[in-house]
């Protein structure tokens, strides 16, 4: 155990900056609002702070279409406004891990103007940029080098008058993607890296980072999106080449440093197999990665905006898969929610009558997993979806372009509505909520996206003196998560799989065990138990009641979670 590396026990908390909180009063979030606000995650007692993107940026995508990589933008303050956020965070004994955008730029960073100014530019290459397909005058309809839809809806290729040529992007056409394939491009990158680890920053967190690599063949994809566009994810995610270029990251941005660094890898569609490649310590590649299968479990046949019902047999099917997979080599992060997820508690929880119940619920069967919980913010309040009257109550491009194409392919409005109100990325960007005043103390302006109005109880200045709130619970967990070598580093086994509504396993480490018994449902759940659980200790519980174990069985109220240890 002496040999475990440090974020085995560590526990990361995600700010996305434009919605923490804003100290000038013009509504959107900013770096001295953090700083201002450290103490609420000093109590929290996390060990890391993960900040989403703060450089400089149009925000077509919130900043992760970026102008300038060494440059704060100025909507969240300056460089020494940044200096003064890290050292206040070291000064806590917390670390602050950046997020690396670099599988693309903006297209007003001065790398892709200079690249589109012309075929013969220096830069032309670092992007993708390919001619219309043969056959095909430049803008027709089909003349895009490829059949691939982007992420944001629409083709993943945009025509450039200036020179006739269509540019990659896999994202917004405001991100270009770069080309790995060209050294000088990665070269650029790994200054960039090193730039802000001599800063003092402790690591990055690294989006998207499975797409860097593109078949350079680029074949079409199989058609099975909107308007006749192709599939590109087998051609773009996940290419063999992806462990070339971290390996080299590796050796040129943190090989002879000595620190301790973070390096977490976003990688949609990644599979067990590929993780424990990328987060294997022997390979040098990632200390681990971010997986999407539990949170596309609830898709439906329509895809993201189409969810279904979640069945706890598939969700604990699949994270115990991973548990698995990952337990001997590699290392798992763990998840409920981020900037781009709805919010859990409406999602896989109950935000009405259970609303603390579930929140706690969801919260200690993803801690007291093997690997390292990452916490976003306002999870731990246990904040709620945004009730939002129509679409334009949103700002996510995400949204508002599928609305547009789905409504123009003739999809009833109210159904689109539906779905991005279920799944859209805004509801996870409302304002945190500090408190029950009318910006819910997050802006003394007008906030850029609405406060829900749920912020008049469900607020942070109402928890933390309660005992049983959902921030008091996270506050346990999180310290259990320190103080239990298990909790970190026990052995993982699931039982009760093919239980309906209860989540249940085991840590096991030397001695020591720890059961976990959750009821995630709304109605009563009763289990067997091993006697020997009948007179272990319950180290954690959700509900503040006294909990109904006898020889051999547990009664469960409804989402109540308990912990035993012996
Ligand atoms: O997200 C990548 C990603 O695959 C998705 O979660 C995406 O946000 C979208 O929801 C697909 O439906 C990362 C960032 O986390 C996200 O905020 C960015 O928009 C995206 O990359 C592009 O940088």
């Amino acid at each position: 155990p002496t040999t475990a590396p440090w974020w085995t026990s560590a526990v990361v908390y995600q700010v996305y900056p434009r919605s923490f909180a804003d100290s000038n009063g013009d509504g959107v979030g900013d770096l001295d609002g953090i700083t201002a606000r450290l103490d609420h995650l000093e109590r929290l007692g996390v060990d890391v702070v993960w900040l989403s993107p703060v450089y400089a940026s149009p925000h077509a995508d919130n900043g992760y279409d970026i102008s300038d990589y060494q440059a704060i933008d100025p909507v969240f303050g300056t460089l020494e406004d940044f200096d003064r956020l890290l050292a206040e965070v070291h000064a806590r004994g917390m670390k602050l891990v950046m997020d690396l955008v670099v599988n693309h730029t903006s297209d007003e960073h001065p790398w892709f103007v200079e690249s589109r100014s012309s075929k013969d530019n220096p830069k032309r290459d670092w992007y993708w940029w390919r001619p219309p397909r043969e056959g095909f005058e430049a803008g027709q309809p089909g003349a895009e080098p490829t059949n691939w839809g982007s992420f944001f809806s629409g083709p993943a290729w945009t025509l450039d008058e200036a020179t006739g040529e269509y540019y990659l992007h896999l994202f917004d056409r405001k991100q270009p993607d770069l080309n790995w394939e060209n050294p000088e491009v990665r070269q650029a990158v790994y200054a960039m890296m090193r730039w802000w680890l001599d800063r003092g920053v402790d690591g990055f967190r690294m989006d998207v980072i499975n797409l860097i690599s593109k078949d350079p063949d680029l074949p079409d994809g199989a058609t099975t999106g909107v308007g006749g566009l192709g599939d590109g994810f087998p051609h773009t995610a996940t290419r063999p080449r992806v462990h070339d270029f971290l390996r080299e990251m590796n050796r040129e941005v943190f090989e002879g440093r000595s620190g301790d660094y973070l390096t977490v890898g976003e990688m949609p569609g990644v599979t067990w197999e590929q993780a424990r490649l990328f987060t294997d310590p022997a390979r040098r590649e990632l200390d681990m990665v971010f997986q999407f299968e539990h949170v596309w479990l609830d898709q439906g046949p329509g895809g993201k905006f189409d969810p279904k019902p979640l069945d706890l047999r598939d969700l604990k099917a699949s994270l115990g898969r991973w548990q698995t997979a990952l337990g001997e080599v590699g290392w798992n992060s763990l998840y409920w929610s981020n900037h781009d997820q709805p919010r859990v508690v409406s999602r896989f929880g109950d935000d009405g009558e259970y609303w603390r119940e579930s929140a706690t619920a969801l919260a200690t069967v993803l801690h007291l997993h093997r690997g390292t919980p990452y916490v976003y913010q306002g999870e731990e309040l246990g904040m709620t979806n945004a009730p939002f009257a129509g679409v334009h109550e949103m700002q996510d491009l995400e949204s508002l372009n599928h609305y547009r194409e789905a409504v123009a392919a003739g999809a009833d409005p109210e159904a689109v509505l539906r779905g991005l109100r279920a799944m859209g990325r805004d509801n996870a960007r409302t304002p945190v909520q500090w408190d029950a005043t009318p910006n819910a103390g997050f802006t003394t302006g007008r906030p850029w996206l609405a406060v829900n109005p749920n912020h008049t109880w469900l607020n942070a200045a109402a928890q933390y003196d309660d005992p049983h709130s959902v921030f008091n619970h996270y506050r346990r967990l999180i310290e259990l998560r320190h103080r239990l070598p298990v909790v970190a580093l026990g052995d993982f086994h699931m039982v009760l799989a093919d239980h309906p509504h209860l989540y249940a396993y085991e840590r096991r480490l030397d001695d020591t065990r720890l059961l976990v018994v959750a009821n995630l449902s709304g109605t009563p759940q009763s289990a067997e138990l091993d006697r020997e659980w009948a007179t272990a200790d319950v180290v954690l519980a959700n509900t503040g009641e006294t909990p109904l174990v006898s020889p051999g069985r547990v009664d469960l109220r409804p989402w109540e979670a308990l912990v035993f240890q012996r």
